[in-house]
């Protein structure tokens, strides 16, 4: 059966028409094979949505990933050589946000308490492995996986991280992809991309978002707009030494495209927050998000609060790292953010090369 997978694999390589989508998405060489295969193996059945989202009132387009070259081969390098992150483990009950974070009701504890992160690149597979640990993973769970390459992180300016937390990231436009992975049996998967919200931006879970502004998502044939189009992450959810865990495999190139595999490393950002079913109150759920109020967070009411109840990757206060001071009266994309631009504050940066 294998043999015959790979084969057929072969055959649609063969007869793959050209095309902007096309060409980035599919490594020139054997990469496709394998990673293809191994994506025909895991592949279960997962529902999709056929609404479509527009963030900023823009045409759709696939503008990120055709104006990239596609027919330059370094464009699709894959990195070269196994590195990992080893366990790194965070706080339990630290899921409070600046301190004083509540659970809206009916939210089971836990449910976005991170406990534990790894992630493996296997040169051999070509895959990048991810694994998340956390006190509870509930149909309200949703963890933020943002990768950035060394000139990303570099650059030092900020973007918005995907999810409607409010938090800042060094600019990833080009530089990085972020994923949203929720369990995929949730009752809420998609919810926030397929209820009809009129005042939020839809936010497809398990999916790699490869641009910010506009938002794009990896769709079968490049970065895309449309929710008919979803490149879905096979996300399982299992116990691993009693520690409930979200567990993904990607491709390297699924992702290789839209940041430098080249640079010696990758920067990482995990954030966790809710979602819940709130139709009647649609605007709890902005941009994909649960919007943290003053029923959650007594020490101050503004939306420019960080919606994120923890984040991994801190070595000093957390709490403080999560404060945001703000009145109201200036804009958050000046110094009245959560900005998690640095390594040790929300950032954890691996050595990719040997
Ligand atoms: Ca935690
Ligand atoms: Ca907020
Ligand atoms: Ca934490």
């Amino acid at each position: 059966m294998r043999s015959c997978a790979i084969l057929f694999l072969l055959g649609l390589l063969v007869a793959t028409p050209s095309g902007c989508g096309d060409d980035v998405d599919s490594p020139p060489d054997t990469t496709s094979i394998s990673t293809l295969d191994a994506r025909a193996d895991t592949a279960t059945d997962m529902t999709s949505s056929d609404a479509e989202t527009q963030s900023d009132g823009q045409a759709p387009n696939d503008a990120t990933a055709c104006d990239a070259d596609p027919s330059d081969s370094s464009f699709l390098s894959l990195w070269s050589a196994d590195f990992a992150s080893g366990q790194v483990m965070d706080p339990e009950e630290d899921d409070t946000g600046d301190g004083d974070y509540t659970y809206p009701a009916g939210v089971p504890a836990g449910s976005v308490d991170l406990r534990s992160f790894s992630l493996a690149y296997s040169a051999t597979s070509q895959t990048l492995s991810l694994s998340i640990g956390l006190r509870a993973i509930t149909d309200h769970t949703r963890v933020g996986v943002l990768l950035l390459d060394e000139t990303g992180f570099k650059q030092g300016a900020y973007d918005w991280t995907v999810g409607g937390t409010e938090i800042r990231a060094p600019l990833w436009n080009g530089h990085g992809v972020n994923m949203i992975l929720a369990d995929p049996d949730s009752m809420l998967f998609d919810f926030n991309a397929t209820h009809p919200n009129p005042t939020s931006e839809r936010r497809p879970d398990n999916v790699i978002y490869v641009h910010h502004d506009p938002t794009q998502w990896l769709g079968d044939l490049g970065a895309s707009t449309a929710l008919s189009d979803l490149k879905r992450l096979y996300v399982t959810k299992k116990n691993v030494d009693q520690v409930p865990t979200l567990e993904v495999t990607v491709p390297a190139a699924d992702v290789a495209p839209y940041l430098d595999t080249k640079t010696p490393k990758l920067y990482v950002l995990v954030y966790a927050y809710l979602v819940i079913d709130d139709r009647a109150s649609p605007r709890r759920m902005e941009y994909g998000a649960y919007e943290v109020t003053e029923a959650e967070n007594a020490n101050s009411e503004w939306w420019a609060d960080c919606d994120a109840y923890d984040v991994a990757f801190v070595d000093g206060n957390q709490a403080a790292l999560l404060t945001v001071r703000g009145n109201g009266t200036q804009s958050p994309e000046t110094d009245e953010a959560v900005h998690l631009t640095r390594v040790g504050e929300g950032v954890l940066e691996i050595t990719t090369s040997p």
